[in-house]
């Protein structure tokens, strides 16, 4: 078989600085091997093989579930935890009030002493990864170091993993550096350091998601963030959906949510039946990156190649396209199993649950028989509405943003920002009730602008500065919108039915386009044909409560002046026009 000579070079030969840090590292924590991943099948399952072998992983039924397996993580190791998340930059202003902080020379101190020998008798991986396509100028490379072979197959699923990204660091010499250590798992020594100002990362003591797969929040958000800012683009928490109207035109949304709002089944959204000739296509579920172009548009890429998505709930009519992407291939982690050893989570329309997320046998007592943060992993490519401009090293251009957040009141159905410095504000003013995603109290209503709260790797204020500059230099920049789909009456009943309805309101935006910027639609202007809802539901939906917006108003008002002087005054005079305007209804 003909080999491309460069495959010859062994892979610590092919970047001295990466050879280098790996030395230093590997000193410092004293693995017993040290392993350079390839990224080949080949060396993925025999990963894979070796963890079902030291019964870390466990292959579920082979004949419904093909090439799938169940991780179960540390009981109190189940989501991010954002009380032990720090971005350590030297000034602490520069942090913000929305991060916890500490000098970078304290944090380093601290986790040289617990990385301290804390491989020894472990194998320590060396993971290159490209985020974003690899041969995009938009993306980015880094280097995760990690002890968790879990780990390693996440980073296989949800990047571009191996050779070709150590390739690219090779020629650039740019890359993110991460070191992760699961040590003992223990959450009183658990600790995830950003420092933004050097490009790199430290986790310790934590093999979950977003605090161990370090591409993703902390490289793809934190760290992105500040380099974006330094290098003029934006790095957010937004989904990317492409969609086709009948006439065959198709336009790229991005919209940010609050962890688990439902962003995965907005962005493989199935059109309702009653809208014919609409298609969906998924560019990214979690992630987008985004420059300005040189035509004056904003084109996005999803610097992941995976989805690493909340499994329960997920079913033939919330998201046919999740349900059918995670029968094989896919890594489950705490979710349940059946009799027959498939994988089983609340929100299933058959099967038993047999063994809890836990391996314990299955007692409602305990609780849910998944853990309700439980997660698939699984490659972007087995979603049936992957968008194959996923792969387009030019990205897409974004025609509209969307925010949105959970709120059983205040916020109407959608409406839109009348400009972008209204839009800024609007995106400021993003609030949600807390799920299970991070660590903490589920319901409560929290300030979660951008949806970046957990992932701003520097002050707000300058981001939403940073937001208005690159609005600036937009000739063609996106319309803004906001929505929420989780509005409900005084029942507690949700008003709206969400999931594939949800692309009524998309497409009222999209054909929005070219009317006069700003407001509401009326009922009659959203595509209501075959939509099964009650007129005042809808009315209701498309209206606001003049007094509870003043309200909000005020609220946000003292949320922001948090930032002091560092807050942009155009953000204010948008909040002041506001105001303004609520006293005439
Ligand atoms: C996620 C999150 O896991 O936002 O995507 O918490
Ligand atoms: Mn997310």
């Amino acid at each position: 078989m003909a080999t491309a000579p460069h495959e010859f070079i062994a892979l610590p030969r092919l970047s001295r600085a990466v050879y280098d840090w790996v030395e230093s590292v590997r000193q410092l924590t004293q693995p017993a091997a040290v392993h350079w991943c390839e990224g080949s099948t080949a060396e993925l399952r025999e990963i894979t093989a070796s963890l079902v072998q030291s019964g870390e992983l466990s292959a579920l039924n082979a004949q419904s579930f093909p090439g799938c397996h169940l991780a179960r993580s540390a009981p109190n190791d189940v989501a991010r935890v954002e009380h032990l998340t720090f971005v350590c930059t030297k000034s602490k202003e520069d942090a913000g009030p929305n991060n916890n902080w500490m000098a970078p020379d304290e944090a380093k101190a601290k986790l040289r002493g617990l990385f301290k020998d804390c491989m020894r008798g472990r194998t320590l991986y060396v993971v290159p990864y490209c985020m974003g396509p690899i041969d995009s100028p938009l993306s980015r490379c880094g280097v995760e170091i990690t002890d968790s072979a879990y780990v390693v197959l996440n980073m296989s699923i949800m990047t571009r993993m191996g050779r070709a990204a150590l390739e690219r660091i090779a020629r650039t010499g740019h890359f993110v550096k991460g070191v992760h250590s699961i040590g003992e798992l223990d959450p009183d020594r658990r600790f995830i350091m950003h420092y933004p100002e050097e490009l790199s990362i430290e986790s310790f003591g934590s093999g979950y998601g977003g605090n161990a797969l370090l591409g993703k929040k902390c490289h793809a958000l934190r760290i992105a963030s500040w380099q974006a800012r330094t290098e003029g683009w934006l790095a957010e928490h937004m989904l990317i959906v492409g969609l086709q109207n009948p006439k065959g035109e198709t336009h790229y949304i991005a919209a940010a949510f609050p962890s688990a709002c439902g962003k995965t089944n907005l962005a493989m959204l199935i059109p309702p039946e009653s809208m014919p000739g609409w298609k969906v296509f998924t560019v990214g579920d979690d992630i987008a990156w985004m420059h300005p172009g040189p035509d004056g548009r904003l084109w996005a890429i999803n610097p992941e190649a995976g989805y690493f998505g909340v499994v329960p709930g997920t079913n033939a009519e919330t998201n046919r396209n999740a349900y059918e992407m995670i029968r094989r291939d896919t890594l489950f982690t705490n979710v349940a199993v059946t009799a027959d050893n498939q994988p089983w989570w609340e929100g299933l329309k058959s099967g038993t649950p047999v063994t809890d997320w836990q391996g314990r046998p299955f007692d409602p007592s305990n609780g849910p028989a998944a853990h309700p943060n439980s997660r698939f992993t699984v490659s972007a490519r087995r979603n049936p509405s992957y968008s194959p401009h996923s792969e387009s090293p030019a990205g897409v251009p974004i025609s509209a943003f969307v925010f949105g957040g959970r709120r059983r009141e205040v916020a109407p159905l959608v409406y839109e920002a009348r400009d972008w410095a209204h839009g800024v504000l609007v995106g400021a003013s993003v609030a949600s009730e807390t799920t299970a995603a991070a660590t903490g109290k589920v319901g409560v209503v929290r300030r979660d602008p951008m949806a970046m709260k957990p992932f701003c790797g520097y002050n707000f204020a300058d981001y939403w500065q940073h937001w208005l500059d690159i609005g600036a230099k937009l000739k063609r920049p996106p319309r803004i919108f906001h929505v929420n789909w989780f509005r409900r009456d005084a029942q507690g009943k949700f008003l709206w039915p969400g999931f594939g309805d949800n692309l009524r309101v998309l497409a009222w935006m999209l054909g929005a386009v070219d009317a006069p910027i700003g407001g509401l639609p009326r009922p009659e202007d959203l595509h209501t044909q075959g939509l099964d809802i009650r007129p005042d539901a809808l009315r209701e939906l498309t209206s606001i409560d003049a007094a509870m917006w003043r309200n909000e108003v005020g609220e946000m008002r003292s949320y922001l002046s948090q930032y002091g002087a560092r807050l942009p005054a155009a953000l204010t005079r948008e909040l002041d026009k506001t105001e303004e305007r609520l006293k005439k209804d």
